[in-house]
């Protein structure tokens, strides 16, 4: 279906970034009518008349100098400087306040060409054990929750974006970023790469599944059963998981051993020195 303007909003905090998008488009429309408005008064008044006599400025005149600064500063404090210290407030206050790992779902995201590898610590809490959740392209979480989650790539870049919940962090090969966002209502949404990937690069879609709590648990404690049924000890490929307790972030998880971490090549617990802050978006943060 085709529609304009923005995605619906299903987050907690998403409002925060529509309103600096919509202050920037406002005081952007403000300023264009202003122009638009200034030109074309100065069309009429100064039009041709009969014996009225060209008169040419080339705007060296000192008036002229300090009228183009001070407009030019006022467009620069209350467009740019606005944005600034808006977008800086909500980092500080909202963005950047992660919630604990003990209080939150986490997740593990390692993207691939072209596809999202998701990983679910399963009810041990634990990653790179038996009971681990491991989906493609299917990410679930309940509602009224917060979601933290952990990206690194498997190859290049890819680009992790929830459009519904104003999410958009890249992942990169060897080093980890961190997310978080809460969905506000159930629904199924999409997953983007933003990133240009590769030749298979539009085809990187997932759903992303907001689910009442009761149905999460639910399906959580299933998938996790299947996983311990179906759990292949000889099976390296699969057990791609990361040791959060390895990499500063989550003392909760200090009983993790590392168990099963190694069997990756972007893993931090193979490559300490590879770990490096690149978060290209300001709303995550590197590890
Ligand atoms: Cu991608």
């Amino acid at each position: 279906m085709l529609r304009f303007g923005m995605p619906p909003d299903w987050s907690l905090d998403g409002h925060r970034i529509d309103a600096l998008i919509g202050l920037a488009n406002g005081l952007v429309a403000f300023y264009f009518v202003v122009v638009v408005a200034a030109l074309a008064t100065m069309i009429v008044v100064f039009r041709r008349r009969p014996g009225r006599k060209v008169a040419y400025f080339d705007g060296s005149r000192r008036r002229d100098v300090w009228l183009a600064t001070a407009l030019s500063a006022l467009v620069f404090v209350s467009v740019d400087v606005n944005l600034e210290v808006h977008a800086d407030l909500d980092l500080h206050r909202h963005f950047w306040n992660f919630p604990k790992p003990e209080e939150a779902l986490r997740v593990e995201i390692m993207p691939q060409q072209w596809a999202w590898n998701i990983r679910y610590p399963g009810p041990d809490g634990k990653f790179g054990t038996a009971d681990d959740v491991v989906t493609l392209n299917d990410l679930r979480f309940p509602v009224g929750k917060p979601v933290l989650a952990r990206l690194m790539s498997k190859d290049v870049i890819h680009s992790f974006t929830l459009p519904f919940y104003r999410v958009k962090v890249d992942a990169n090969p060897g080093s980890m970023n961190e997310v978080w966002w809460q969905a506000e209502k159930p629904g199924t949404s999409e997953i983007a790469c933003s990133q240009m990937c590769g030749w298979a690069h539009y085809k990187m879609r997932g759903t992303a599944t907001a689910m009442e709590p009761a149905d999460f648990d639910r399906w959580y404690a299933e998938a996790a059963a299947e996983a311990r049924a179906g759990y292949d000890p000889k099976d390296t490929i699969a057990h791609w998981g990361w040791n959060w307790s390895s990499t500063g972030g989550d003392s909760s998880a200090g009983g993790e051993t590392g168990k099963g971490t190694a069997n990756v090549a972007p893993s931090p617990a193979a490559s300490p020195l590879a770990i490096v802050p690149r978060c290209a978006l300001a709303s995550c943060r590197a590890l």
